[in-house]
Order: C-alpha cells, then sequence, then structure tokens
C-alpha cells in the first residue's frame, strides 16, 4: 500500500492541554507520527512517498477563505501580541460566540483565536499551519494515487482533521484531511464518494462540511455525545438536509463497546456505503477506540483494526485512508499496521 508522508507533520508540537482543570502533556503530539512511520516501515508491503508542498486545490472547496487566512498568519500575530519571542506559548481561547452574544467577527488576534475556534482543548503552536497543510496535501495526494487507478492509499496525517469544520479548529484539529480527499476525488472525476469514520469521537467538522450536499455520504461510528466529546454533533437523528438529506448516518454506540458491538455498526455502516452506490470511499480512520487508548471507553483490540480494514476493504471501493485520532502511543504503530494489513489482505 501507498504511504504518504512527509517530516513537514512533525513540526507542530503543542505542549500542553488542561485536563480536569490542570495543564498536562499534549496528547496529540509529534511521537504519534513517528511511531507509525516507524512501524510502516518495518511493516511489509508499505511504500512511502512525500506529497507535493504546494496548498491542495480541494482546500479552498472545503473550508472557508478567511478561516484559511486566519490560520495561515495566526502564529505571527499571536507571538507579536504576546511579545515573547521564541518563548511565546502556544494560543488557547478563552471565550465563545455563545447565543447569547453575536458572532461579529473581532479584530483582535485573541478575539479571532476565539472566533474560529470550537474548544479550549487544541493548542494552536507556531507550526500548527505548516503540519495541518503537510497533511492536508499528504491527503489530496492519497487521493490522486487512488483517483489514477491504485487501490488504496494512506495519508499519514498528523494533526488529525475529522473536528475541523469549514470555519472552525478544535478536537486538536485544523484543517479537515478526510474532507480534502474526498473532494480531491470529487474533482477527479468521482460523482458520489463516501466517508467512514472509525474515530472514537464524532467527525463533527467533516459531517458539517458535507451537511448540504448529496455528492458525499458521510457515516459515523463513534461514542455517543450524550456521554463523549464533542457532544453538540453527532446524534442519530441528523440525516443531513437540503440535497444532503439522507447523506448523514450516525451510529452513536455506548460507553465500553466492544468488538461485537462495534461489528454490528459497521455492517451497517457498509450497508448504507453500498446503497449509495459511492465510487471511492475515504477511511477517517482514529484508533481512539483501541482497549489501551486514555480517551476511550472502547474495548477495540489489536486484531479488531484488522478485522475493521478487512471489512471496509470488503466493500470493493478505491480507497484513501486518512489517519485521525490514536492517542496510546506506544501501541498505536503496531495498531495501524495491524489495521491497513487487514485492509490489503481482504
Ligand atoms: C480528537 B480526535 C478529554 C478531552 C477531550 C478532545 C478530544 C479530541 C479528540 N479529557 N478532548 O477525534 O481523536
Ligand atoms: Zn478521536
Amino acid at each position: 500500500m501507498r504511504v504518504l508522508y512527509t517530516p513537514g507533520v512533525l513540526i507542530h508540537a503543542p505542549r500542553s492541554e488542561m485536563k480536569h482543570g490542570t495543564m498536562i502533556p499534549a496528547r496529540e503530539c509529534p511521537a504519534r507520527a513517528v511511531i507509525v512511520r516507524d512501524a510502516l516501515t518495518q511493516g511489509q508491503g508499505f511504500h512511502f512517498e512525500e506529497p507535493p508542498g504546494t496548498v491542495p486545490p480541494a482546500l479552498g472547496r472545503v473550508h472557508d477563505r478567511d478561516y484559511l487566512e486566519f490560520l495561515q498568519t495566526a502564529w505571527p500575530r499571536w507571538q507579536a501580541h504576546i511579545g515573547q519571542g521564541d518563548d511565546t506559548p502556544d494560543a488557547f481561547p478563552l471565550i465563545f460566540p455563545v447565543r447569547t452574544l453575536n458572532e461579529t467577527r473581532p479584530k483582535a488576534i485573541d478575539g479571532e483565536l476565539s472566533y474560529y475556534a470550537m474548544d479550549t482543548g487544541t493548542p494552536l503552536t507556531a507550526g500548527a499551519w505548516e503540519s495541518a497543510l503537510a497533511s492536508a496535501s499528504s491527503a489530496a495526494e492519497a487521493a490522486h494515487r487512488v483517483a489514477g487507478g491504485e487501490r488504496a492509499a494512506f495519508a499519514l496525517t498528523r494533526p488529525p482533521g475529522h473536528h475541523a469544520a469549514a470555519g472552525k479548529f478544535g478536537g486538536y484539529c485544523f484543517l479537515n484531511n478526510a474532507a480534502v480527499a474526498a473532494q480531491t476525488l470529487l474533482d477527479a472525476g468521482a460523482d458520489k464518494v463516501a466517508i467512514l469514520d472509525l474515530d472514537y469521537h464524532h467527525g463533527n467538522g467533516t459531517q458539517s462540511i458535507f451537511q448540504a450536499r448529496g455528492d458525499v455520504l458521510v457515516v459515523n461510528i463513534h461514542a455517543d455525545p450524550d456521554f463523549e466529546f464533542p457532544f453538540f454533533l453527532g446524534r442519530a437523528d441528523e440525516t443531513g438536509e437540503g440535497p444532503g438529506e439522507g447523506a448523514t448516518l450516525n451510529l452513536p454506540l455506548a460507553r465500553g463497546t466492544g468488538w461485537s458491538g462495534y461489528a454490528e455498526a459497521l455492517e451497517r455502516a457498509c450497508a448504507a456505503i453500498a446503497a449509495f452506490g459511492a465510487e471511492a470511499l475515504v477511511l477517517s480512520w482514529g484508533f481512539d477506540t483501541y482497549e489501551g487508548d486514555p480517551l476511550s471507553t472502547f474495548k477495540i483490540a489489536r486484531d479488531d483494526f484488522a478485522r475493521m480494514g478487512e471489512r471496509a476493504a470488503g466493500l470493493g471501493l478505491p480507497s484513501v485512508i486518512v489517519l485521525e485520532g490514536g492517542y496510546a502511543t506506544a501501541s498505536l504503530g503496531g495498531n495501524v499496521a495491524a489495521g491497513l494489513s487487514g485492509f490489503a489482505g481482504a
């Protein structure tokens, strides 16, 4: 299987994030990509290639122009605002335009951070834009390969992307890599694309980007937002709107779900994708469903990831696989290798 990887994904190195009111080491860290890269390098049948260092055209079709401008310039503006040069701490938003306020965009960088964020859980760092762009470019190049006839390609992306909406960052995500991959497949000639999001968390950004579109089916299998992040999207009654009515499918699962419950949802997801008539698949694959993951309540084992990959491959669709979450860093490389090998062996 083709692997799109660039060291650009290692630049974004958040220092810390908040947990229960105190700061802990950031879970979404460069070591995640390093361990996946090393596991695939040592594994069988993975062929590495670097994506081009250019901005993929699909980026501007799934994200707002003002948001992209903000992300690209946020760090130097924040640095100037703080006035500590190379010692500038990571940027966090501290207020949100909730229902009692209005959404007029402020001019100051700290106000704009709040305008463009969905949570305080996503440190914006000196390298956030570079790594997010490297990831989006990897996803787009993987899509080009698949559009050009390869059976499957894996984009080794980090930071992840599925929480990022057209104009919002959050959930460790800045640019929606899966959406970029899907849009690239459409731009290359596919009429219908399905996105299957297998991360533990609901991919609210991906869903919202394609909510009103009929050309992309977005299917999520995830922890029920009644008890889990992102809390405000991902319920079973969300089915899309306008031309996208019926092209959103949410399969929320209970706390503690193991392979049998998960496999049932996966069957339903695959049936929906087959019925939609998708010509290509984007697998938005997070490995934080793992039984050893610090963010997860699910009980998915390494062998289950191989079964997951096998089932997804059974759809028989040209597939772009994009990495989302997975925070049991020591186990992440082996889990991704197992999943991809399951897919490739099917
Ligand atoms: C990103 B992805 C729990 C904090 C949760 C957000 C999790 C983002 C997950 N104490 N913070 O979907 O893997
Ligand atoms: Zn996740």
